[in-house]
C-alpha cells in the first residue's frame, strides 16, 4: 500500500494524464497497486511524499549510474544552468560531450545530439534508409526502440509489459516495413534477409537486451549480425540507449568487440538529463541535414544544461575502477538473490550483464521473448510489493532491467539480499 499522500496525488494525476502518468510503467499496471511519488533522491535512495525511502534500482531506468543528484553533476547543472539554459545555437559543451564519447566508441565516427533515446533510433534509421535506398528495417521481437511509429512492432518494455501486441494509430503500411523476428536466433535473420532480398536498410538490435528483461546476446550473435548485414547491403545499428556507458566504457561493442555502423545512445549521457544521440560512420552521417539531404533538427537538441549534466557523468566514469566497482555490486546483488531465492526454494534465475540485470521466476534461462514471457510475472509482482514494502524500489514489471549504480553499498545490497529472502518467503 502505498502511503496517503501519494495515494491522493495519483488521484488527481488520472486526471490529468492517461493512467495518471507520463510514461506507461510507471503506473504500476504490471504489478497492481499505485506508485509512491517521488519527493527526493540522493546517492542510492529516492524518498516518497509520504516519507518512506527505498534503496532504488530504477535509477530513472538507467540514467543514474553515479546514483541520484550526484554533487559533480548537480554542481555541473547548476553552473551551465547560470550562464543561459538553451541558445539554439553551437556552444563549446556540445564539443566535449561528444569527444568523450568518440573517444570511448570508435565506432562512432561523426554524431548528432537529440532529446530522447526515442529520436535516436528514429533518426539514426531514417539515414540507414536514405544510405542504403531501402526502406525495410529489421528488429527483434521483445527489442524496444522508443515509440516511433515503425517500431512498435513486437515492441518490448511497456508494451510486453502490458501485453499488447503493438499500438494502435498507426499506419498498417508503416509498420508492414518493419520485420520483427526472434532475439538470439541467427538463423532467422537469415531467413529474413533471404525472405526480403535488397530491401532491407538496417538490422536495429539491443546488443544486450534490456526491455524485454535483461537478456545477454549469446557467443557469436553480435559479430553473425555484423557478418549477415555486411553481406546483405544493410546497416547495422546497434540501439545503447540502455547500455552505452552502463556495460563498460565502451558500450556493449567494445564488450562483445562488434563495431556497428550506427549506434544510438541516451540516458547515461545525459546524466539524468534529455539527451540522446545518434552516430557512426562519417560517410553514413553526411547524409544528415544541412551536410545532406536527410532532415531532423530540434530545439532543446544540444541543450547546454544536459550537456553539462552528461559531461559530469561521463568524466566521473572515467575515474579509476569505476566499471570494476559496478560488476562487482551488479555480481554481488545477482548472487545474493539467487541464494535468497534457493534458500526458499523458488525458481529464480539472475541474468546479469555488469551493473544492469534482472531475476526472472522461471526453471530455465531467458534467451528471447518467448522465453521471456514463460516467467512468472505474478510471483515478480508479489516480489515486487515484498520488496517495496521493506524499502527497496525494484522495476515495477518483470520485463525490465535493474539498475546498480555507484552510489550503492554493499552493507546496502546485503540488506537488500536479506529483505528479498524475507519476501520471497512470505
Ligand atoms: N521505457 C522505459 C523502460 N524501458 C520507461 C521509461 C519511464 O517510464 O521513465
Amino acid at each position: 500500500m502505498t502511503g496517503p499522500r501519494s495515494a491522493e496525488l495519483f488521484e488527481q494525476a488520472r486526471a490529468l494524464f492517461p493512467g495518471g502518468v507520463n510514461s506507461p510503467v510507471r503506473a504500476f499496471r504490471a504489478v497492481g497497486g499505485t506508485p509512491p511519488f517521488i519527493a527526493s533522491g540522493s546517492g542510492s535512495t529516492v524518498v516518497d511524499v509520504d516519507g518512506r525511502s527505498y534503496v532504488d534500482f530504477v535509477g530513472s531506468w538507467g540514467p543514474l549510474i553515479l546514483g541520484h543528484a550526484h554533487p559533480a553533476v548537480v554542481e555541473a547543472i547548476a553552473d551551465a544552468a547560470r550562464g543561459g539554459t538553451s541558445f539554439g545555437a553551437p556552444h563549446e559543451r556540445e564539443l566535449r560531450l561528444a569527444d568523450l564519447i568518440i573517444s570511448a566508441m570508435p565506432s562512432i565516427q561523426r554524431l548528432r545530439f537529440v532529446s530522447s533515446g526515442t529520436e535516436a533510433t528514429m533518426s539514426a534509421l531514417r539515414v540507414a534508409r536514405a544510405f542504403t535506398r531501402r526502406n525495410k528495417v529489421l528488429k527483434f521481437d521483445g527489442g524496444y526502440h522508443g515509440h516511433s511509429d515503425g517500431l512498435l512492432v513486437a515492441a518490448g518494455s511497456g508494451l510486453l509489459t502490458a501485453g499488447l501486441p503493438a499500438s494502435e494509430g498507426i499506419p498498417p503500411p508503416w509498420a508492414a516495413e518493419t520485420i520483427s523476428v526472434p532475439y538470439n536466433d541467427l538463423g532467422a535473420v537469415e531467413a529474413a534477409f533471404q525472405r526480403h532480398r535488397g530491401e532491407i536498410a538496417a538490422l536495429i538490435v539491443e546488443p544486450v537486451a534490456g526491455n524485454m528483461g535483461t537478456i545477454p546476446p549469446e557467443p557469436a550473435f553480435l559479430a553473425g549480425l555484423q557478418e549477415l548485414t555486411r553481406r546483405r547491403g544493410a546497416l547495422l545499428v546497434f540501439d545503447e540507449v540502455i547500455t552505452g556507458f552502463r556495460v563498460g566504457p565502451g558500450g556493449a561493442q567494445k564488450l562483445y568487440g562488434v563495431a556497428p555502423d550506427l549506434t544510438c545512445l541516451g540516458k547515461i549521457i545525459g546524466g539524468g538529463l534529455p539527451v540522446g544521440a545518434y552516430g557512426g560512420r562519417a560517410d553514413v552521417m553526411a547524409l544528415v541535414a544541412p551536410e545532406g539531404p536527410v532532415y531532423q533538427a530540434g530545439t532543446l537538441s544540444g541543450n547546454p544544461v544536459a550537456m553539462a549534466a552528461g559531461i559530469a557523468t561521463l568524466e566521473e566514469l572515467t575515474k579509476l575502477g569505476a566499471y570494476d566497482r559496478l560488476e562487482t555490486l551488479g555480481a554481488r546483488l545477482a548472487s545474493g538473490l539467487m541464494r535468497a531465492a534457493g534458500a526458499v526454494q523458488v525458481p529464480l534465475g539472475v541474468q546479469r550483464v555488469g551493473s544492469m540485470l534482472t531475476p526472472f521466476f522461471c526453471e530455465t534461462s531467458v534467451t528471447d521473448e518467448a522465453s521471456a514471457k514463460r516467467s512468472d510475472a505474478d510471483r515478480y509482482a508479489r516480489f515486487f510489493h515484498g520488496l517495496l514494502r521493506r524499502g527497496v524500489y525494484p522495476p515495477p514489471s518483470q520485463f525490465e532491467a535493474w539498475f546498480v549504480s555507484l552510489a550503492h553499498t554493499e552493507a546496502e545490497i546485503d540488506a537488500v539480499i536479506a529483505a528479498a529472502e524475507e519476501a520471497l518467503r512470505a
